[in-house]
Order: C-alpha cells, then structure tokens, then sequence
C-alpha cells in the first residue's frame, strides 16, 4: 500500500442541502434528523482505501448561510476537489450551484475537480431538478456526477470510489498498482456513468 495520498476537499452548497449529513455519513455512518446548523466551517479527516491505494480525505465542511460566504475562499484555498452539493428537491439549491462555480473559476486553485452532488435521493417523489439537467450541468463543468442520500446511505461509498477511479486516471504513473492498466480504469469508471445513466432513464428524456 502506497502512502496516503492527501486530498482536500471543500464542500460547498446552500444551507440545509445536506452537507454536513453527507459527512457525517461518510465519517461515521451515522444520520442526524435535526443536523444543528454548521457555524463557520469545520474539517474531518478520513482514510480510504480502494484498489489498492490509500487516500487521505481532509474535508472542509462549509456554512451555505450568505453571512459566511466572504469566507468561503479561506476553505477552498489549496483545495485539491470541490463537492457541489445541491437537494434534488430544491431548484433553488441547485440554481445557486452556477455562483458557487463561477466564484471558484475566478478565485478557486486551478485545476480543481467538481463534483456536482444531488443530495436527497430519498425523496424522488418531490423531485424539483431533473436527474438529466444536473448531468448536463455537471458535463458541461467538466464535473463528475453523483446522486446521494445521507439518510438512506446511497451513492457516497461509490462518489469516493468515483473519485479515486478519477484521480487515479489523473496521475497514473503514482499509482502502485499501475501495472493493472489504465484501460480498465477508464472502463470502470465509464461503466459506473452507464450504471448512473439507465437508473435514471424514464425518468428524463435525455
Ligand atoms: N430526507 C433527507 N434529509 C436529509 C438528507 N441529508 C440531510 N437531510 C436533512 O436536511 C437537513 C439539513 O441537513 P444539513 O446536513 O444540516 O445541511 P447543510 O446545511 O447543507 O449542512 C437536516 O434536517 C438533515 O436531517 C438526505 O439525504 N435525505
Ligand atoms: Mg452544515
């Protein structure tokens, strides 16, 4: 096993979208119904292993309130990913998404990796913002796409693995286990998209 690889990320979004659940989840496997309100930001860290690579995520929890968000640079700084996170119930959140994005193009690091998260999967039958609209937003960034729920614990083992198969591809030669060729790299991850893809069809008319 390597050393670990670290890797900041910032999570950003508007308030209550589910961000801090989303960590907490991930760090602790564990679900908040009432999530007190993040004051400021705070970090986590966590190890993650995956194909035979070891990582370690330093993640930077923002607030989305406006108050907070003139501080939003101090978090992004040297960051090496950015989670967009918006509720897939609230096309608000989602619309926010293009500030947030334009504010890190114009002061973020360069080469940044996006992730455009749709939080909420659970609560399809309230849906505001279509699966496809949000995929092509996230392709026309150049971001990754991943459909979450904090609360039910789906998608965000996989939007991890998501994005070592992307950081792996990334830098190749650093990998340890690079004499398993990039090829089936490219084809996992290009399976994962098609996986994404049918599960959203019937539902939007890309
Ligand atoms: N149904 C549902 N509720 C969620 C989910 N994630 C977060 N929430 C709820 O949404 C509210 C805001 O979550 P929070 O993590 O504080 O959002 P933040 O302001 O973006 O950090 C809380 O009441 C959470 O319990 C989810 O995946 N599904
Ligand atoms: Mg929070």
């Amino acid at each position: 096993m390597n050393k670990p690889q670290h890797i900041k990320i910032c999570i950003l979004g508007s308030s209550g979208v589910g961000k801090t659940s989303l960590l907490r989840r991930f760090i602790q496997d564990e679900f908040e119904f009432h999530e007190p309100p993040t004051l400021g930001s705070a970090f986590q860290e966590k190890f993650f292993n995956y194909q035979e690579r070891a990582y370690k995520f330093q993640m930077w929890d923002t607030a989305g309130q406006e108050k907070y968000a003139p501080l939003a640079h101090l978090y992004y700084r040297e960051a090496e990913v950015a989670f967009l996170v918006y509720d897939i119930t609230n096309q608000e959140s989602f619309n926010s998404l293009k500030n947030w994005y334009a504010e890190l193009i114009e002061k973020g690091p360069r080469n940044l990796i996006y992730c455009v998260i749709g939080n909420k999967s659970d609560l399809d039958d309230q849906i505001e913002v279509e699966n496809c609209t949000a995929r092509t937003f996230a392709n026309s960034i150049h971001a990754m796409f991943c459909l979450t729920s904090a609360k039910e614990n789906i998608g965000i083992t996989d939007l991890f693995r998501k994005l070592c198969l992307h950081l792996q591809n990334q830098n190749p030669e650093s990998s340890s286990s690079f004499s398993k060729s990039r090829v089936k790299r490219s084809s996992t991850l290009y399976i994962e998209e098609e996986k994404h893809k049918r599960k959203d069809k019937g539902k939007c008319p890309c």
